[in-house]
C-alpha cells in the first residue's frame, strides 16, 4: 500500500491527481476519478463561467468524494472564474499557464486548498510566502502549454528549493513513473494524458484514437516564438506552425492560429486542424479503460516495482 502525504493532505485514498484539461477535464471524468480514490479535476480552460458553475453542479451530483477545479490563469474569464470558485467553496484549486500570487489568500479563506503547476524553480520560490498549499512541478513531456525544463530535472529542484509538498506532472504513465517521482522528492504524481483515454474522458473517439496510434515521437512543441510553447500531436496545424515558425512569421500571426483550436479538437473532433494537445507519453497509452481501472493499474505496478527495487538492494 502506498499512501503519502498528498493522501492526507486532500484526503484521497492514492496520490494521484488528474490533470485537468481545458475541454477535456470534464466533470464525468473528475467525478470517475475522485470515485476511484484519486482526485478528479475540471479543467476550466478559457470556458464561459456558466459552463463551469453547471460542471460544478454535475460534479457535486456524481460524487461526495473531494475534487479540484484547474484555472488557467490567461483566461478571458478569471474573475468570473474565481468568483464561482469562491462561491461554490471548491476542495482543491490547481492553475495553470501563470502566477496566481494574488488569488491565494481568498481562496485559502474560502477552504480551498491551493495547488499552483510550476515549470520552473523561480515561480515556486515566489509564491511559497503566499500560502499555497503545494506545488505540482510539471516538465515538458506534458502535453498542452509547457516550460523547457524535462520532469527528471525540475522535480528535484523544486523539492529542494521549497518546503511543501511537490507532486510530480509530465512523462508520467504507470507505476514505474509514480515510483520514479516518490524517488526524485515529491509526493504524488499528476497525470494528464492516460486520463484522456479514460472511458468516462468525454472527448471524441477520433481523438482517444489518434492518442493510442500515436509513437514515441509523434509530439511537436509549437509556438515557441510567440512565449507560449504548446506540445500536441503532430498533425497538419503542427506542420503549419513549424512552417510559418521556420518562415519567420510574427508571433501574433502565429498565435492566431491557435484560437479555437483546442476546442476544435476536443469537442468537434478534428484531429488535423484542430490542436491535440498530449504528453509524450501518447505512445504507452494503448486502450481505453474505466478511469478506476487506470487507478488500480498504477498502484499495482507501483507495488510491484517497488517490490523489485527491493530486493536489488542487498
Ligand atoms: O497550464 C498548463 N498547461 C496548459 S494551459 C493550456 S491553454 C493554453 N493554450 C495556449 C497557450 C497558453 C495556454 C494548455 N495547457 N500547464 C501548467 C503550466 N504552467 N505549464 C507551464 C506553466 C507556467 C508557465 C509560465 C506557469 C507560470 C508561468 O509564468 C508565470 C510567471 O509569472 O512567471
Amino acid at each position: 500500500m502506498i499512501q503519502t502525504e498528498l493522501c492526507d493532505l486532500l484526503g484521497i485514498e492514492y496520490p494521484i491527481i488528474q490533470g485537468g484539461m481545458a475541454w477535456v477535464s470534464t466533470a464525468e471524468l473528475a467525478a470517475a476519478v475522485s470515485e476511484a480514490g484519486g482526485l478528479g479535476v475540471i479543467g476550466s480552460g478559457a470556458a464561459p463561467p456558466d459552463w463551469l458553475r453547471e460542471q460544478l453542479h454535475k460534479a457535486k451530483e456524481l460524487t461526495n468524494k473531494p475534487f479540484g477545479v484547474n484555472v488557467m490563469l490567461l483566461s478571458p474569464y478569471l474573475a468570473e472564474i474565481m468568483d464561482i470558485l469562491l462561491e461554490e467553496k471548491v476542495a482543491v484549486v490547481t492553475t495553470g499557464a501563470g502566477n496566481p500570487g494574488k488569488y491565494v489568500p481568498a481562496l485559502r479563506e474560502a477552504g480551498t486548498k491551493v495547488i499552483p503547476v510550476v515549470s520552473s524553480v523561480a515561480l515556486a520560490k515566489r509564491l511559497t510566502r503566499s500560502g499555497v498549499d503545494a506545488f505540482i512541478a510539471e516538465g515538458m513531456e506534458s502535453g498542452g502549454h509547457i516550460g523547457v525544463l524535462t520532469t527528471m530535472a525540475l522535480v528535484p529542484q523544486v523539492v529542494d528549493a521549497v518546503d511543501l509538498p511537490v507532486i510530480a506532472a509530465g512523462g508520467i504513465y504507470d507505476g514505474r513513473g509514480l515510483v520514479a517521482a516518490l524517488a526524485l522528492g515529491a509526493v504524488g504524481v499528476q497525470m494528464g494524458t492516460r486520463f484522456m483515454c479514460a472511458e468516462e474522458c468525454t472527448i471524441p473517439q477520433r481523438v482517444k484514437d489518434f492518442v493510442i496510434r500515436a509513437k514515441d515521437r509523434d509530439t511537436a512543441v509549437s509556438g515557441t516564438s510567440t512565449g507560449h510553447p504548446v506540445r500536441a500531436l503532430r498533425n497538419r496545424l503542427t506542420r503549419k506552425y513549424d512552417e510559418m515558425e521556420k518562415n519567420g512569421a510574427p508571433p501574433e500571426e502565429i498565435e492566431n492560429l491557435g484560437v479555437g483550436s483546442l476546442r476544435l479538437a476536443m469537442v468537434e473532433g478534428d484531429i488535423e486542424n484542430g490542436t491535440v494537445m498530449a504528453g509524450q507519453v501518447s505512445a504507452m497509452v494503448n486502450k481505453v479503460q474505466p478511469a478506476r481501472e487506470i487507478i488500480l493499474d498504477i498502484m499495482n505496478s507501483a507495488e510491484c516495482v517497488l517490490g523489485r527495487l527491493k530486493n536489488q538492494v542487498v
